[in-house]
């Protein structure tokens, strides 16, 4: 008996085990079949319901991405780009352009170009569009950098800087390369956009007649600029005619005294920009910018490219063509823009903080901007 239970056991415990195995077998064939659409509902029940991106047309803008920058801010300008090219640019295609005063490397190419499927080039800017003007005399620069360093102006000791503004205020619109276009976005390295684009913004700016696009608007900080609002209500007060009628006086000035009031260092945070070239390469820009290059601030005080592109736009264009991109989430380091409006947060197209988001800083200029729009 004993024996005989023991071998019927065995013989049992056979048949489940080859039992068992077919199951497990049927049930891994029959998986898919049997729980498909409860894995379904699971999945519907978590995920949020996410808007469906517009692909984007064939037409394309007459426009380009540009990035100055130095070879080894390589790491930051992948960010940069892979931030971009997810949140826009993938689906619409623009190409980007790289400028540099020296030779981009081959190692810088390689990887940038992996990041796209863009067409991508590389400029190497001329000598006469980069370098220090024979006008400047070396001993006082250097005098300037040393009591600019003293005094803990910000880039106040950097020459490099100053060069960067320069090309930035004057020139960049006119490299070769840059002529066969109408419109650009400037992308800086370490950047992030917190939202998806789902419109292209230079479509935007075509059909509203727009010339310049900004995220951003903050203070200057003084000490670079001494003299910088001077030469500008210099210059208008001997060119008139190129004060635009319906120009931004209320976002510089405070008290109602125009050009004769005092400059309230606001500005378009120029990091961020997408404007028709067009602007910059005007008859009125263009002498704006000479007569400042003249004055020699650039390399004597330390004048940034935003106040100069923001004095140009907000007293040579009418109000009309500006345009606050309050739907794009922007970082630029240390500050963030992030969309106030309840939408962009519950469709799931921005990720950011809204708390955070600069215009509720006290140093931003919004109060300004809104209340020039509103005159
Ligand atoms: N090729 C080149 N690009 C430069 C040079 N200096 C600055 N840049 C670029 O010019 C832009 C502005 O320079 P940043 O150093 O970002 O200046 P910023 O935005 O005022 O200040 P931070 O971002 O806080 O450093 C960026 O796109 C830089 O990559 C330079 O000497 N050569
Ligand atoms: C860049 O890519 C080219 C072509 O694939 C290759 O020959 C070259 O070695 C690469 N250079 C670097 C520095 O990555
Ligand atoms: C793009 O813009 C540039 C600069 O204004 C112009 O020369 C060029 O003809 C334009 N190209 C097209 C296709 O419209
Ligand atoms: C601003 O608007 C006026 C009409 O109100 C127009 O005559 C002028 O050309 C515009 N200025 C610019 C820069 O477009
Ligand atoms: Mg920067």
């Amino acid at each position: 008996m004993k024996l005989l239970g023991a071998t019927f056991s065995i013989r049992s415990l056979q048949y489940v085990f080859v039992i068992s195995s077919l199951c497990a077998i049927l049930a891994v064939i029959l998986r898919p079949l049997v729980y498909t659409s409860k894995e379904d509902n699971i999945y519907t029940t978590y995920l949020p319901p996410k808007k469906e991106l517009t692909k984007a047309g064939t037409h394309r803008e007459n426009a380009t991405l540009v990035v100055l920058c130095r070879n080894d801010d390589l790491e930051d300008v992948l960010s940069s780009m892979q931030s971009l090219e997810d949140r826009f640019n993938k689906r619409y295609h623009y190409p980007w352009l790289f400028l540099n005063e020296v030779p981009f490397t081959n190692a810088f190419k390689n990887a940038t170009g992996r990041m796209t499927d863009s067409k991508i080039e590389f400029v190497t800017l001329a000598p006469e569009e980069w370098e220090l003007p024979t006008s400047i005399d070396l001993t006082q620069l250097a005098h300037t950098l040393r009591v600019m360093t003293e005094n803990q102006v910000i880039y106040g000791g950097s020459l490099s800087y100053r060069l960067m503004c320069r090309f930035n205020s004057g020139f960049f619109f006119r490299v070769p390369k840059l002529l066969q276009y109408d419109y650009y976005w400037r992308v800086e390295p370490g950047i992030k956009f917190h939202c998806d684009l789902d419109y292209d913004p230079f479509t935007f700016m075509r059909e509203h007649d727009k010339m310049y696009g900004f995220v951003i608007a903050i203070r200057e900080f003084p000490n670079t600029i001494p003299t910088l609002w001077h030469h500008t209500h210099e210059f208008f007060r001997k060119n008139p005619e190129l004060l635009a009628r319906d120009n931004s006086l209320p976002f510089i000035e405070d008290y109602g005294m125009g050009l004769d009031g005092m400059y309230n260092l606001c500005h378009f945070w120029s990091n961020f920009e997408i404007a028709n070239l067009n602007f910059f390469r005007s008859d009125a820009y263009m002498k704006y910018f000479n007569y400042l290059d003249s004055q020699k601030g650039f390399f004597y005080e330390r004048w940034g490219d935003a106040p100069v592109h923001s004095l140009a736009a907000a007293l040579m264009l009418n109000k009309s063509q500006l345009h606050y991109f309050e739907d794009m989430g922007y970082f630029h380091p240390p500050w963030s823009h992030c969309p106030l409006d309840e939408e962009s947060h519950t469709s799931g197209r921005c990720l950011c903080n809204r708390d955070r988001s600069f215009a509720n800083n006290p140093y931003s200029c919004f109060e300004q901007w809104h209340r020039n729009m509103q005159i």
